[in-house]
């Protein structure tokens, strides 16, 4: 039913695929004008949400089934050799190196005891269900508190408006009143990208002029939202200051000034990570949550890259939920995370 609308509106064709920014925190050049356009997002809708996550994941799933199988190929039994190779082949998809030696010390164990490389296999899958496993937690009830307001947060170019997008209106599709607020306004771009996003997705928007204090803009958000009776507030934010210093203050000066309006809020602040961006991504994580404090993850880009192991790193060094994974560019492949059909999706 959540997505009985944006079908309707589905005109069918395949999005451009883009390539990911860099997801920096240093300066870089001046906004290209393309970033003031949204992609398309429609895409045909073919088999649902898990085809959609299995298509997604098909870079990484190269990798990990494709080799498996090779490894596995004319073989009886597990040698050394074999469980080498499986270690490796584990690292190349990002799954990380700390990560990937822990899985294997436990495959191994088991290994001695069950002989066929193909229960090999399901032990493997077994072991990162439950690493996955223990990351699952749903966001937070938005009916907890009215309105539920949403930080977002993250370097530049990972997703963070693309996500607000699609969640908002997935949100707006399911009956909910949602304000976007735009305070990235450090890029000049980037609070008519939201725009467009706002406008398509049917939510409300408040913005200021470019290069108004971000704070400000949050603040009036909160207060619209108040006013008109909305349900959800996003705020968007910038991912690139002059300095990480800067950013990160920025980011708190935020998070206290929406809280003098409304106490509590924000109720959650959304960490976006691009999956492309491989161990990196780790990193920013550890950084922002040190700084501005985390209550979930999304990882999007997931379709972008064969380094889809990454989801397993994030779930099991850094204990934060992650919420959500973006397989693509519609509004579909922005997904609530399942371990269990992502570990499906994989092999
Ligand atoms: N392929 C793919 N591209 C994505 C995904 N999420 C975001 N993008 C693209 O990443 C680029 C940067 O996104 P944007 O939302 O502007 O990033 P921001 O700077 O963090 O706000 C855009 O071209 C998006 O279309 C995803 O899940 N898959
Ligand atoms: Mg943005």
């Amino acid at each position: 039913m959540a997505f009985d609308w944006f079908k309707k509106k589905n005109k069918g064709q395949e999005p451009e695929t883009k390539q990911p920014e860099p997801a920096s925190l240093e300066p870089e050049a001046p906004p290209q004008a393309q970033e003031a356009t949204v992609e398309e997002e429609a895409a045909p809708a073919k088999g649902g949400l898990f085809a959609r996550l299995k298509r997604g994941l098909a870079k990484t799933r190269e990798i990990l089934t494709t080799d498996l199988e090779d490894l596995f190929k004319g073989k009886t039994s597990i040698d050394d050799q074999m469980l080498e190779e499986l270690e490796e082949l584990l690292i190349t998809s990002d799954i990380g190196v700390q990560t990937a030696m822990e899985l294997m010390k436990i495959v191994t164990r088991k290994a001695a005891k069950i002989g066929s490389p193909e229960a090999l296999k399901e032990v493997l899958k077994q072991e990162i269900l439950k690493l996955l496993d223990s990351a699952v937690a749903p966001p937070p009830p938005a009916e907890a508190h009215k309105p539920h307001v949403i930080m977002v947060i993250g370097v530049n170019g990972v997703g963070k408006t693309t996500t607000i997008g699609k969640l908002a209106a997935r949100r707006v599709g399911q009956g909910e009143r949602v304000l976007i607020v735009a305070a990235d306004t450090f890029r000049a771009a980037a609070t008519e990208q939201l725009g467009i996003w706002a406008e398509r997705a049917g939510a409300d928007f408040v913005r200021h002029k470019d290069n108004a204090d971000p704070a400000a803009v949050a603040y009036d958000g909160i207060e619209a939202s108040l006013a008109r009776h909305m349900d959800t507030v996003f705020i968007d934010t910038a991912g690139r200051l002059h300095t990480k210093v800067n950013l990160m203050e920025e980011l708190k000066k935020i998070q206290r000034t929406v809280a003098k309006r409304l106490p509590d809020a924000p109720h959650e602040t959304l960490l976006v990570l691009d999956a492309t961006t491989g161990q990196n991504a780790i990193a920013q994580a550890k950084m922002f949550h040190e700084s501005i404090g985390i209550t979930g993850l999304a990882l999007t880009k997931l379709d972008g890259t064969a380094k889809g192991g990454i989801v397993v790193s994030i779930c099991q060094q850094l204990k934060l939920p992650l919420h959500y994974v973006g397989v693509g560019e519609s509004i579909e492949d922005l997904q609530p995370f399942d371990a269990a059909q992502f570990v499906n999706a994989l092999f």
